[in-house]
């Protein structure tokens, strides 16, 4: 039983530890990930769009749902943004990597937002969603600026 236990505890332990070398086996396979991981990102996002932007009626339920979602998939990418993974079928500018200490600034500042929205649209209350949606829009977009090509 208790070997179970910690058999148990060192699984999930492992199954959230991102060394990002180790995780892939190749650079091919970190960009396919961040890219699938941002993919599902963006979809939950717009969703959330939609309703900020009157698209879409406001639904509380939803709201919490896909924010729920988006903060969960925040904290995906980075791991698979390694040394070595900036060639192949990538947008990622080469400053991801040259000034990789900002970098990992914006990518937790989104992840703060996006925790912050998550909470917002629990609330139910739907202007703190709406506001809570644009600051983490805004980290998303100064993050495309400086470390996504076009
Ligand atoms: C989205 C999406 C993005 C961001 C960005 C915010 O819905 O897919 O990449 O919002 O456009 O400025």
């Amino acid at each position: 039983m208790k070997k179970t236990i910690l058999t148990l505890m060192a699984l999930s332990t492992a199954a959230v530890s991102f060394s990002a070398a180790a995780q892939f086996a190749k650079p091919e396979d970190a960009v396919k990930y961040r890219k699938a991981a941002l993919t599902v990102t963006a979809a939950h996002f717009g969703r959330l769009g939609a309703m900020v932007q009157g698209k879409a009626p406001f639904d509380a339920k939803s709201a919490a749902d896909n924010a729920e979602i988006v903060a969960s998939m925040a904290k995906l990418p980075w791991a698979a943004f390694g040394e070595g993974t900036d060639g192949g079928e990538t947008k990622a500018k080469p400053e991801v990597w040259k000034q990789n200490a900002k970098f990992k600034e914006a990518a937790e500042k989104f992840q703060a937002e996006s925790a912050k929205l998550a909470a917002a649209a629990k609330s139910g209350k739907e202007d703190a969603f709406k506001a809570a949606f644009t600051a983490t829009a805004g980290t998303c977009k100064s993050c495309h600026d400086d470390f996504r090509s076009k």
